[in-house]
Order: C-alpha cells, then sequence, then structure tokens
C-alpha cells in the first residue's frame, strides 16, 4: 500500500461503516504495548522527551496528560519537556501544568530562533494572568520568571540528557515545531558530549514518534507544525538518523474531542479547577481542534490502537504533503476502522485527568 492510498483509507475511515473495513489493509501490522515501554532487555521504564508548541492549541495539552499519566503509572520515565514556541508566557504555562500535575521539577528547554509571530488559536498562555480572570484561580508554579529565563537551551539539555541514557533507549516526540529538533541535529561536539547531534542521535535515541506532515492534499490546511519552520523540518527530514514513526495530520484530524465533553469529563473527574477545565471554560476552543498530537504520544503507548506502514522512506514538499521512498527508517501510524477511531478517543479521555485520578 502507498501513501496515497492510505491517505484514501484514512478519508474512507470517517465515511464508511465499520463492518466494509475490518479486514481491508492486510499491509498493517500491530505490537503490543508492553514491547514499546520497556527499554532493551530490562523492565526500567523508557526515558522520553516531549518537545512540543504549548500556548495555542489544545492537543498538546492531552499529550501532556498522557505522559504524566504514564509516568506515574511506571510506563516511561519522563525525562524533560521541550518548549519550541518562542516567550515567556509558554514557558509559564509549561511551569503551571507540570507544577498542577505532580510534576514541579521536570527539566524544561527552552527554544531559540523559533517561528517568528506563529498562529495562535486558542490563548492557553493566558492562564499565567490570573488578573485578567476573576472566575480562574491562580494557578501554583515552580518557578519565578527570572528563573524561566535562565532554563537551558533544548538542543543543550537534549544533549545532557542523552549523554547519559543508555545507548538506543530514548524516545522523543515531538508535537510542534521541528525547531529544537533541529538545532539538536546541527550540535556540534562539546564538553557535554565529543559526539556531534547526529551522532548523538544516533547513538542514544531508540526512535522519534512525530505529528507532522499529511498523506493527501484533502486536508483544510497544510500541516501546521512542520509549515511554521520549513527550512528545520527539511533539516529534521534529511538528518534525522533513526528511526521516525509519523502521526499524520490526516491521522488526528478524525479524533474530535469536543469542547463539550472536555467539559463534561473534567466535571466528571472533579478537575472543574484543573488548567485544562479552564482552558476550555474562558477561551473559545470551538476552533477546528481536534487531537493531532495527543495520537502521536499514543500510537507510542498504546500501538495496539493503530496500524503500521513500513519501513519506508518518507520526504515533505512545500506544502508538507508526505511523499512515500522506498526505505528502512520511517514509519506511518494509521487506522482503517471507524471503531480503531473510538477507542482512541476514549482512550485520550481516559488520560485526561494527567495522572491524577
Ligand atoms: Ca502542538
Amino acid at each position: 500500500m502507498n501513501t496515497k492510498q492510505l491517505a484514501s483509507l484514512m478519508v474512507l475511515t470517517a465515511l464508511l461503516p465499520f463492518a466494509l473495513l475490518t479486514s481491508s489493509c492486510g499491509g498493517g501490522n500491530t505490537h503490543t504495548e508492553a514491547q514499546n515501554t520497556q527499554s532493551e532487555g530490562g523492565k526500567m521504564p523508557v526515558p522520553v522527551i516531549l518537545d512540543c508548541d504549548l500556548g495555542s492549541s489544545t492537543d498538546d495539552l492531552f499529550a501532556m496528560m498522557m505522559l504524566y499519566d504514564a509516568h506515574k503509572k511506571g510506563k516511561i520515565d519522563f525525562k524533560a519537556l521541550m518548549i519550541n514556541r518562542d516567550g515567556l508566557d509558554n514557558l509559564r504555562i509549561a511551569d503551571i501544568f507540570n507544577t498542577y500535575y505532580g510534576f514541579p521539577k521536570l527539566p524544561i528547554g527552552k527554544t531559540h530562533d523559533a517561528p517568528k509571530n506563529p498562529p495562535v488559536f486558542i490563548p492557553y498562555w493566558k492562564l499565567a494572568k490570573p488578573e485578567e480572570y476573576k472566575e480562574m484561580p491562580t494557578f501554583k508554579r515552580t518557578y519565578t520568571d527570572e528563573q524561566l529565563q535562565q532554563l537551558p537551551d533544548a538542543e543543550t539539555l537534549y544533549r545532557q540528557i542523552l549523554a547519559k541514557e543508555p545507548d538506543t533507549s530514548v524516545v522523543i516526540f515531538s508535537i510542534g515545531f521541528p525547531t529544537n529538533i533541529a538545532h539538536l541535529l546541527e550540535s556540534k561536539a562539546d564538553k557535554i558530549s565529543d559526539l556531534d547531534g547526529v551522532a548523538l542521535v544516533a547513538k542514544k535515541v531508540k526512535a522519534m514518534y512525530i505529528m507532522g506532515g499529511d498523506l493527501s492534499q484533502t486536508m483544510p490546511e497544510p500541516e501546521y507544525n512542520l509549515l511554521q519552520d520549513p527550512q528545520n523540518a527539511m533539516t529534521l527530514m534529511q538528518k534525522w538518523p533513526s528511526k521516525i514513526y509519523f502521526s499524520p495530520g490526516d491521522m488526528g484530524h478524525k479524533i474530535d474531542y469536543t469542547p463539550e465533553n472536555v467539559i463534561a469529563d473534567q466535571t466528571k473527574m472533579h478537575l472543574e479547577d484543573s488548567p485544562i477545565c479552564m482552558t476550555y471554560k474562558l477561551f473559545e476552543c470551538n476552533t477546528g481542534q481536534r487531537m493531532w498530537d495527543a495520537c502521536a504520544i499514543q500510537q507510542y503507548l498504546r500501538p495496539d490502537l493503530y496500524q503500521i506502514h513500513g519501513p519506508v522512506k518518507y520526504t515533505v514538499d512545500s506544502q508538507m504533503i508526505l511523499h512515500e521512498q522506498p526505505g528502512t527508517s520511517h514509519y506511518m501510524t494509521y487506522t482503517n476502522t471507524a471503531e480503531q477511531d473510538t477507542l482512541i478517543l476514549n482512550h485520550i479521555r481516559e488520560t485526561a485527568h494527567g495522572g491524577l485520578k
């Protein structure tokens, strides 16, 4: 099955009844959760790093909820949160979420030379401004603004973590702009490691799971994450030396966690005052928001919910459409039944407490 057939299949999923599609895609395969959440040959949880563009779309938040929950259940070792959207406001949000969900000291890496003034869809970075909303609680923070401004650059923090972890052990999730990842790949040998960025990734990283690119040309807009920083997207695609699992825009676009359901779920879990629930109460979230980013995390934690196509190699064009070539390092995850999409949404809803339940 090629890229066009995969794209057609994902569009069809939303249109055809479950029974028509359940056995239509023999080219895919699934594997079990246990294969993913244990390190090589041992029971240590896999070290993971999340690279996201907090401060605009809320799917990043549900991706974080899934990782917080997985860490508390001993499935992963959440090592660091890298922010690839520039600005102090977005670092404050990272601090608020980490503190609220029990990770006050989770290392945070900040970006530089990131996309200038990227579109903001849902301005939940304002959660750090309680003076503007009298119905909003003042969320506790761990760091002062001065301390946040002194956080390490993401590529430095990446290098420090990768240098310490076992070979071929680290899993990286990229659910925002590719800026920090490109900076890591272009980093030089230094006192942290005598390996340059590409060699360090090749030695230490098991795989990257990325929300990026589209399979079809029928999406309402070109895929956002890569389009905001096309030059660094090309660097990532050309230089990344280990496996990449793509979660394309077409995939997450099918998973619609409506604002009404978010508020209902948070209320049912007695999390009415959580930063997520406040986001949905204070800001207009009916923006076409879908669970793109959460799928990129979930395909790692719950591979049983997905099919996998590959290994192949993908290139990306100027409109961020992924094109399949012969290769051995890239994979595409997808679903081929409406029932799978329902199970995916249900799992996102079940982990939306971030491990507080
Ligand atoms: Ca994102």
